[in-house]
């Protein structure tokens, strides 16, 4: 059942106010140099939620200047851990505090759910700064036992003004996974937000600034790729990039990143994860999650699972049943109580994923539902399952970012390793099976960053995140995290007396 149109065209407007447009640079909101804005839209309607202060270049150099000197004078790395840990703590009880009207900003420049910003991503952003806030007291380095009358130390310190740029998909899941772990280890930030997606991070960045965090720690810079954010990637003040976005972005800017001051790049990119349900797995169970896996957050997750295989012995009943829960699906406002899915983020990713749908029909993929636009207006996409997928489809190997499930059929456990592997990709993938050796067998072959068996999407602060080959270079979350963001310094010193 679609949600019909009418629900669709009368969006309501959520009752949070838009207080904070401008820049936030050393501490305080301000205009862009150029003096320029650009519009963020309602993907409901396709209509102007705001105009936001544009960064550029000369932008870019004053938020880095104010994070450099914030890093090289102000209190932040010399502050104790632990002063830096009950800031990061305090933080995260103010965004408790305004969790709704939070969560209210990110489904209106964002499309998704309200019910999922409200009851999952806004907790999850929350406990990822309680994580990070109880790591910042325990980072310290080691003494190494060297030959010769030595003492050696090894420090680990933080790595400097690290430039961070999200994407649009998860904007204040993208805020914590960054921000959290560079905090924690004591360095400065200047942030650039997905130009779609500006609102929720200047919010939360101004939040921090209540929490007590000193100026300059954290700059927001709003704009676009090619401009702030390149300005960003190519800075040569800037030590160190970390990058969410497409791989195409991820080339760019480690160039740019190269030929400019070596700063150490992590990238978190692009994925084609297989989903492969056993002929032994639960069905029902393996339906549910790999719709799921698909369409949660309107199919737009690196991390979708977007090439479903199925053993030949349950494809027929699979495909059947994921029709069904496809159909099922609850189109609509996603301001809505009920509303599984929202629309798409623009009118660029709303195009590409209906031209994915035409080269699926074309290549004689065959459409199980869905396939078209939702209504006339805003970024509404149908549930849409294709069966019959080949390998060498597009839909098959390139990533759609929209609700768009394609089934695909398999005989035997090692060609289905294989296959799934033959990608450029590498960031996740899951295992549907009751049976042990096989969920070993399939999540030691597959080359891939995550594999979640009999479950998808489990995200935690503690496990790490990233991909094998081309979905990028790190780990972000966890630990792992934390080396993006610190040095290790050696230090090195003659013992008198050797015996003691
Ligand atoms: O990504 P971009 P787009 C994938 C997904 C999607 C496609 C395109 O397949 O359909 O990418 O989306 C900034 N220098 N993912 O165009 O452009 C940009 O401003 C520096 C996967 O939105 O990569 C934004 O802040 N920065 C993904 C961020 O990069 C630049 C999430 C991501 O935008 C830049 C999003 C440049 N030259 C899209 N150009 C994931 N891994 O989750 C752009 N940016």
């Amino acid at each position: 059942r679609f949600t019909t149109a009418a629900e669709i065209y009368e969006p309501v407007t959520p009752p949070v106010q838009i207080n904070y447009t401008k820049l936030l640079i050393n501490g305080q909101f301000v205009d862009s140099a150029s003096g320029k804005t650009f519009p963020t839209l309602d993907p409901r309607t396709g209509e102007v939620i705001a105009h936001v202060a544009e960064g550029d270049t000369e932008d870019i150099n004053r938020a880095v200047s104010a994070a450099r000197k914030a890093f090289d004078e102000g209190p932040w790395p010399r502050m104790s851990a632990y002063e830096r840990s009950r800031i990061m703590l305090r933080f995260a009880d103010l965004v408790e505090k305004h969790i709704q009207e939070l969560a209210q900003l990110e489904t209106w420049d964002n499309g998704k759910p309200y019910e999922q910003a409200l009851n999952s991503e806004l907790p999850i952003f929350v406990r990822l700064f309680h994580y990070y806030a109880g790591w910042a007291d325990k980072i310290h380095g080691l003494t190494v036992p060297a030959d010769g009358p030595y003492q050696v130390q090894v420090l680990h310190e933080p790595i400097g003004v690290a430039g961070q740029i999200i994407p649009w998909n998860f904007p204040l899941l993208m805020f914590a996974w960054k921000v959290g772990p560079a905090l924690a280890c004591g360095n400065t930030i200047v942030l650039k937000s997905a130009e779609q997606t500006p609102l929720t991070a200047l919010y939360v960045a101004k939040l921090f600034h209540e929490a007590g965090l000193p100026d300059g720690v954290l700059n927001v810079v709003s704009g676009y790729g090619p401009t702030a954010g390149a300005a960003l990637a190519s800075h040569m003040d800037v030590d160190k990039l970390a990058l969410t976005g497409s791989t195409d972005t991820g080339k760019t800017v480690l160039e740019l990143a190269a030929r400019s001051n070596l700063k150490p790049v992590t990238l978190e990119l692009g994925g084609k994860s297989p989903f492969i349900i056993c002929e032994d797995a639960d069905i029902d169970n393996a339906v549910e999650q790999a719709h799921f896996a698909l369409f949660f957050n309107q199919g737009q997750c690196c991390c979708a699972g977007s090439r479903t295989y199925v053993h030949e012995r349950v494809y027929d009943e699979f495909v059947e049943k994921a029709k069904a829960r496809a159909v099922r699906r609850t189109v609509g406002d996603p301001f809505k109580n009920g509303i599984e899915q929202g629309p798409q983020i623009d009118s660029e990713q709303f195009e590409k994923i209906l031209r994915y749908i035409r080269s699926g029909i074309d290549g004689n993929a065959t459409l199980e539902c869905g396939g078209e636009r939702l209504g006339s207006k805003g970024y509404f996409i149908q549930p849409t399952v294709f069966s019959n997928v080949q390998d060498n489809m597009l839909i098959a190997q390139d990533e759609i970012f929209g609700p768009v499930q394609s089934i695909l059929k398999f005989k035997e456990t090692d060609e289905v390793i294989k296959r799934a592997n033959a990608t450029r990709y590498g960031l996740a993938a899951g295992v549907f099976t009751k049976n042990i050796d096989t969920a070993n067998t399939v999540s030691r072959g597959l080359r891939a960053g995550t594999v979640w068996v009999n479950c998808y999407d489990v995200f935690d602060a503690a496990i790490p995140f990233g991909g094998y080959k081309m979905s990028g270079i790190g780990r972000e979350k966890g630990i792992y995290s934390l080396n993006n963001y610190l040095q290790v310094k050696a230090v090195v010193s003659p013992l008198k007396n050797p015996a003691w």
